[in-house]
């Protein structure tokens, strides 16, 4: 077998990496070569290995990145939501935001059938119906939608993102051979402070596929985008600015008539929770981006 072998880096840890070649996995360190290029390594890079000498030699192009989480080589986002604990809108958003612009497809899914009630499932697919690539609605602990959710992960990479007890590590142990997890109450894990030490990692799924375990979802900070470009990320709101009066339009205290996107949302064509979170996002990204010239 060649000294050299082409893998994927699954893990990072102080310093080195765990890189899944074609038979093992096998801890490598970052040549000195790469570190003078000042070259970034991020879970999810392909890279070109010495296995005699366990040296990372060769960082290989990538096809995209997330920033945050920094993961590169990224297909899809599973955004898990359940009704409890309750949902952050603004956060999905965001993160939907995301992965439209690093070209990752936002899958939703809707854990924990079993206590959902209607208003939850009908609101989560009213907000996101036109956003999001699938909606599934799934229940771990009875193993419903979990087929459904396998078949979507067969020969791509995914991250799962989603807030701490809506069921990640539940889904892991179910459909990751290697991962024994961790599942329990959000209190208890916040004093125990697990999610802010873990730090992300691929497993395989046992029916094909990659699925990335990222740590806290409230950690995603704001991408830097042009707060006149916002609405272009969003695909239930973009459809509606081609009946704006005016070009430069932003969508926000305009009257209705000059803004087709305003008259959307009186007419019950746009879901307002979604508007009203445009609004608030828009006015941080002003802030944001005008303090890039100081
Ligand atoms: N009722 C119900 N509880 C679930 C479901 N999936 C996970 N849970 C529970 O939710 C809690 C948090 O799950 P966990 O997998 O640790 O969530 P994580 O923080 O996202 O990794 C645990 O008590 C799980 O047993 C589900 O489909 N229905
Ligand atoms: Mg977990
Ligand atoms: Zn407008």
């Amino acid at each position: 077998m060649s000294q050299f072998q082409k893998g994927k880096i699954v893990k990072i840890i102080n310093g080195s990496a765990i890189v899944k070649l074609q038979k093992q996995k096998l801890e490598c360190a970052f040549r000195g070569k790469l570190r003078a290029q000042n070259q970034t390594i991020l879970v999810g890079d392909y890279v070109e290995c010495d296995v005699n000498n366990s040296t990372i030699e060769i960082v290989c192009k990538r096809e995209n990145q997330l920033l945050r989480p920094p993961i590169a080589n990224v297909d899809q986002v599973l955004i898990v939501l359940a009704p409890k604990p309750k949902p952050d809108f603004f956060l999905v958003d965001q993160v939907i935001i995301n992965s439209i612009q690093n070209d990752v497809k936002p899958i939703l899914i809707l854990n924990k059938k079993d206590i959902s009630d209607e208003y939850f499932l009908r609101d989560a697919k009213e907000q996101y119906g036109e956003v999001v690539s699938k909606i599934i609605e799934t229940s771990f602990v009875d193993n419903i939608g979990v087929n459904k959710i396998k078949k979507l992960l067969k020969g791509k990479t995914t991250v799962l993102i989603g807030q701490s007890g809506v069921g990640k590590s539940t889904l892991l142990n179910l459909i990751c051979p290697d991962v024994k997890q961790e599942v329990g109450e959000l209190s208890k894990k916040i004093e125990r402070g697990v999610n802010t030490t873990r730090s992300s990692e691929i497993f395989d799924v046992i029916s094909g596929g990659e699925i990335i375990d990222t740590p806290g979802f409230s950690l995603l900070s704001l991408p830097n985008i042009e707060p006149s470009k916002l609405a272009s990320f969003y695909a239930d709101i973009e459809k509606f600015t081609h009946d704006c009066a005016y070009s430069t339009c932003d969508h926000i205290r305009k009257k209705a008539y000059e803004c087709g996107v305003m008259r959307a949302v009186e007419n019950g064509k746009l879901n307002p929770k979604r508007y009203a979170r445009y609004v608030e996002l828009y006015n941080m990204y002003k802030i944001e981006w005008a303090k890039r010239y100081k």
